[in-house]
C-alpha cells in the first residue's frame, strides 16, 4: 500500500509560495479596502461577489496584530458622481483638474447605511479606520493620497511612526481602491503583497486584468489568503 515515500514523491513543486508561509509580525499590518454595504452585491455601486470575501477577510485579520481599515466617504453631490455632472451617466468619464475621472452612481455616502461598513464584518481588534473621498472637488481610490496625487491622507505617516514596513492589502475594489491603494504604498516604500481572493473587481473595460499588470510592474506580491500561516 502507499508508502509515506510515495506520497512525497508526488509533492508539488508548482507553487512560488509555500501553502503556509507567510507569519504577520508587528512589522505588518492588514489593510482593509472599503468592506462597505455599497460595494456589497444590494449597494449603490455593487462589485460582483464582494460580499464573499467577507468572511475571508474575518479569517486573515485573526492573522494579523496590526489593521486598518478604510471607508469611501463622499458628501452628497460629490464630482465623482454622474449626478453631479450634466448630461452624464454612471461609468462615463470627465477630465478633471487632476486627470481622467470615472463618474461613479452616488454611492457611500457619509453617514448612510450604504456608507457602513459591511455588517458581516467582524474585527473588533482594527485599530484605525480611515475616511476618503470627503474632499467634494477630488475622489480618493488611494488610502494614502487622493487622486490629485498630492493630498495624502496620513496613512503613510501612521504606519511608519508605528514602525510598520509591510503591508497586506485586501477588500473592494480589486481595480479601483485596493490597487491604488496597493501602488501608492510601494510609492510610500512599504513592501506591498495584495491578497487577490481576499479581493473582489468591478471590472471596466478589463480593468482588473490592467490593475494586476501595473502591480505586477509596482513590485507587488500577488498572494492568496491560503499562504499565511
Ligand atoms: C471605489 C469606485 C468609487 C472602490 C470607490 O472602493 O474601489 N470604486 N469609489
Ligand atoms: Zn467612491
Amino acid at each position: 500500500l502507499g508508502s509515506a515515500a510515495a506520497v512525497a514523491s508526488v509533492t508539488p513543486l508548482s507553487s512560488a509560495l509555500a501553502a503556509g508561509a507567510i507569519k504577520p509580525g508587528k512589522q505588518s499590518v492588514l489593510l482593509v479596502i472599503d468592506v462597505q454595504n455599497c460595494f456589497l452585491p444590494t449597494g449603490t455601486l455593487p462589485v460582483k461577489d464582494g460580499d464573499q470575501v467577507v468572511p475571508v477577510i474575518n479569517e486573515l485579520s485573526k492573522k494579523f496584530q496590526n489593521v486598518v481599515m478604510t471607508q469611501d466617504w463622499h458628501p452628497a453631490g460629490h464630482s465623482s458622481f454622474a449626478s453631479s455632472h450634466d448630461g452624464k451617466a454612471p461609468f462615463e468619464t470627465v477630465e478633471m483638474d487632476y486627470g481622467t475621472q470615472v463618474l461613479w452612481p452616488d454611492h457611500c455616502i457619509q453617514g448612510t447605511k450604504d456608507a457602513e461598513l459591511a455588517p458581516g464584518l467582524d474585527i473588533p481588534h482594527a485599530q484605525l479606520i480611515i475616511r476618503k473621498g470627503w474632499n467634494s472637488a477630488v475622489d480618493s481610490y488611494s488610502a494614502f493620497r487622493e487622486a490629485d496625487k498630492k493630498t495624502m491622507t496620513g496613512l503613510t505617516g501612521y504606519l511608519k511612526e508605528r514602525g510598520i514596513s509591510d503591508v497586506y492589502v485586501c477588500g473592494l475594489a480589486t481595480d479601483f481602491c485596493v490597487a491604488w491603494s496597493a501602488i501608492d504604498g510601494t510609492i510610500s516604500e512599504f513592501n506591498v503583497s495584495v491578497i487577490e481572493d481576499a479581493s473582489r473587481g468591478i471590472d471596466l473595460n478589463g480593468s482588473v486584468a490592467t490593475a494586476w499588470a501595473d502591480m505586477k510592474k509596482a513590485g507587488i506580491a500577488r498572494i492568496q489568503s491560503g499562504d499565511f500561516a
